[in-house]
């Protein structure tokens, strides 16, 4: 599985830093959802479910957290810990997010709005319609 990570243009000068995000630009889609996680509690596992459709990309604009993405033949964990890098995470991946640093913030830009019915809450099911 290609681990799809994007490195944001720094805007730094004396007064500090600035990272600008745009769709189509820096983001591979139209941003059409922004959410983000935080204050998640020590030894949470959140995620554990994958998208029919919706892709995301993900940035830890403060603290750190690790991600396991899984493509139903490889799986591979990616530590986020800085606001400079986003990781793409596209349709029918399941995805974990976990060991979650206490300041942690990790923003979430979302190519769809909110639909229930676009998660695979259950991984034999994931398994299921990837080996389709
Ligand atoms: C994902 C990972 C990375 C909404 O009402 N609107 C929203 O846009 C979202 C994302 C969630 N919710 C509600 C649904 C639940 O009642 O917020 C609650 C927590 O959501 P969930 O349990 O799905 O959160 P995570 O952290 O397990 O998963 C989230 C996203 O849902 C998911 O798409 O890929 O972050």
């Amino acid at each position: 599985m290609k681990i799809e990570l994007i490195d944001f243009d720094l805007k730094g000068d004396e007064r500090g830093s600035l990272i600008a995000i745009e769709a189509n630009k820096n983001i591979p889609f139209d941003i059409k959802r922004v959410y983000y996680i935080f204050a998640t509690k020590l030894n949470v596992v959140r995620g554990k479910h994958a998208h029919k459709k919706l892709k995301q990309v993900a940035v830890t604009v403060h603290g750190s957290c690790k991600i396991l993405l899984d493509d139903g033949q490889e799986q591979k964990e990616i530590t986020l810990n800085s606001p400079n890098l986003g990781l793409v995470i596209r349709e029918m991946i399941w995805r974990e997010m976990y060991d979650f640093s206490e300041d942690c913030v990790l923003l979430v830009l979302a190519s769809e709005g909110y639909d229930e019915n676009d998660y695979i809450r259950v991984h034999e099911e994931f398994m299921e319609l990837v080996e389709k």
